[in-house]
C-alpha cells in the first residue's frame, strides 16, 4: 500500500514538473525556431538577426559613421586646416601667384634680395634708396621705372618720415601698384562683340600658341564658344600645335593650306564663327622678329583683313612677351606697339625668372596694361592680371 501511495505522489510530481517545463518552452522559442522564423513574425522592437554571409561575402569593416557633430557630406579637410577660416578668393589668387613667382621670391630673386636689404640691425637711412635701386635694376625693372618707384621713398628717407622698414615696404608697394595701374582695358578677355576677335602677336617662342590654348580652355569652361584661327601658316608644326589644343579643349580650329596667307585664315575663322554663332575668335600668328619690317607689315595686313571680315575687328591685339628675355622684351614691345594698336600684354614664363620686376618695367615704359600672366605650362597657369594681387604676391612680406 505504501508503495502505491509513493508511486501516486511520484507520478503527480512528474506531471507537474512536465507541465512547468512545457509552459517555459512556449514563452521562450527554441533557438533553431528563432532562426527559421520569417522576419515578419518578429516583434518590431526586436533587432534583426545578423545576416548570414559566407567568408567570401564578408564586407570590409564598415566605415565609421560620422559623429553627430560632423556636417553630412563635408569633405575631409587637410590636416592643419580644420580650424582655419576658408581663405577668400583674393587670398587664394595671391597664393597661386606666389607659387608661380617662387623664383622671384627666392633668396636670390627680386623679393628675396629686397628683403635682405632690411635684414638684421640695418639702419634705415637715405643710403637705402641706392641699394633698393640696385636690386630693382638687376631685376629688370629698369633705371627709369625704378626712379619712378623710388621717388617717394627717397623723399621720405631724406626727411626721416620712413624710419622703419614696414613704412618703406608700404611706400614701395603703393608706388608699384601705381606704376601697374596703366590706362586701358584690364583683366582677361571679355566678349565685347560677337564674335570678339583677338589677335596674338609676338616674337618666336614667346608663348603665343600656348597662351591661346590656355585661354581657350578658360573661356570654354566659362561657357563661351571659341574658334581658333591657325594664322601661323609658316610651319606645319605650328598649325598642328593649335589643332592639338583645339581637340583638347573641344573647339573648332580653322586652318588654311600650307603657306596660305595668314590674313585669309583669320578672315575664314571670323566667317566661320559668325556662321556657327561662336562668341570669340583667338587668332594665332607666326612669331616674327620685331626688327624685320616686312614681317611687321604682314602683321598689319592680317589686322586689316580681319576688319574686312568684321568691322572693328580685331577687337584686341595682345602682345605676348617672354618675361625671361628681360630688357630685350622692352625693345620688342616698343616695335610692336609702333606697328599695331596693341590693347595689352600677356607676360609669359614668369615662373622661369627670378626677375619678376620686369612686369613693372614693361607696364611703365610701354604704358600698356598687362592683361594676363603665364606662370607655368598648365592651362590654369595663365592668370588674369590684377595689379593689387600681383603686388601682394611679389612684394608682400607676410606668408599668404
Ligand atoms: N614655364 C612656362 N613655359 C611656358 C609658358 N608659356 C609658354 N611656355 C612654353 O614656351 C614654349 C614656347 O611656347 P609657344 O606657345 O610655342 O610659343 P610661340 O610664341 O607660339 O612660338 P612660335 O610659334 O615659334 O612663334 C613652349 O614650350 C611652352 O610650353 C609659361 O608661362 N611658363
Ligand atoms: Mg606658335
Amino acid at each position: 500500500m505504501l508503495y502505491v501511495v509513493i508511486g501516486i505522489v511520484a507520478l503527480v510530481l512528474v506531471y507537474f514538473l512536465f507541465l512547468r517545463k512545457g509552459g517555459d518552452e512556449q514563452s521562450e522559442p527554441r533557438p533553431d525556431e528563432a532562426k527559421k522564423g520569417p522576419p515578419s513574425a518578429r516583434k518590431k522592437s526586436e533587432p534583426p538577426p545578423p545576416p548570414k554571409r559566407g567568408a567570401s561575402e564578408a564586407p570590409p569593416a564598415e566605415p565609421a559613421r560620422p559623429v553627430p557633430s560632423a556636417r553630412p557630406g563635408a569633405s575631409v579637410p587637410p590636416v592643419g586646416a580644420v580650424s582655419a577660416p576658408p581663405p577668400g578668393e583674393r587670398q587664394l589668387a595671391v597664393q597661386m601667384l606666389r607659387r608661380g613667382l617662387a623664383k622671384s621670391r627666392s633668396e636670390e630673386g627680386f623679393f628675396g634680395r629686397l628683403r635682405a636689404l632690411f635684414g638684421g640691425a640695418k639702419t634705415i637711412d637715405s643710403a637705402l634708396a641706392a641699394e633698393i635701386q640696385e636690386v630693382l635694376v638687376a631685376s629688370d625693372v629698369g633705371v627709369e621705372t625704378s626712379n619712378v618707384l623710388l621717388e617717394r621713398v627717397r623723399e621720405g628717407l631724406e626727411k626721416g618720415d620712413l624710419s622703419d622698414p614696414d613704412k618703406v615696404w608700404e611706400a614701395l608697394r603703393e608706388e608699384a601698384q601705381k606704376v601697374l595701374a596703366v590706362e586701358g582695358r584690364t583683366g582677361g578677355i571679355q566678349q565685347i562683340a560677337k564674335p570678339t576677335v583677338v589677335l596674338f602677336v609676338g616674337v618666336n617662342g614667346a608663348g603665343k600658341t600656348t597662351s591661346i590654348g590656355k585661354l581657350a580652355t578658360k573661356l570654354t569652361a566659362q561657357g563661351h564658344k571659341v574658334v581658333l584661327a591657325a594664322g601661323d601658316t609658316f610651319r606645319a608644326a605650328a598649325v598642328q600645335q593649335l589643332v592639338v589644343w583645339g581637340q583638347r579643349v573641344g573647339c573648332e580650329v580653322v586652318r588654311g593650306k600650307d603657306g596660305a596667307d595668314p590674313g585669309s585664315v583669320v578672315f575664314d575663322a571670323i566667317k566661320k564663327a559668325q556662321e556657327s554663332g561662336a562668341g570669340i575668335v583667338l587668332a594665332d600668328t607666326a612669331g616674327r622678329l620685331h626688327t624685320k619690317q616686312n614681317l611687321m607689315a604682314e602683321m598689319k595686313k592680317i589686322a586689316k583683313t580681319a576688319e574686312k571680315a568684321l568691322p572693328e575687328a580685331p577687337h584686341e591685339i595682345l602682345l605676348v612677351v617672354d618675361a625671361t628675355t628681360g630688357q630685350n622684351a622692352l625693345a620688342q614691345a616698343r616695335e610692336f606697339k609702333e606697328a599695331l594698336p596693341l590693347t595689352g600684354i600677356i607676360l609669359t614664363k614668369l615662373d622661369g625668372t627670378a626677375k619678376g620686376g620686369v612686369v613693372l618695367g614693361i607696364a611703365n615704359r610701354l604704358a600698356l596694361p598687362v592683361r594676363l600672366v603665364g606662370l607655368g605650362e598648365r592651362p590654369e597657369d595663365l592668370r588674369e592680371f590684377a595689379a593689387s594681387e600681383f603686388v601682394e604676391a611679389l612684394l608682400g612680406r607676410e606668408e599668404a
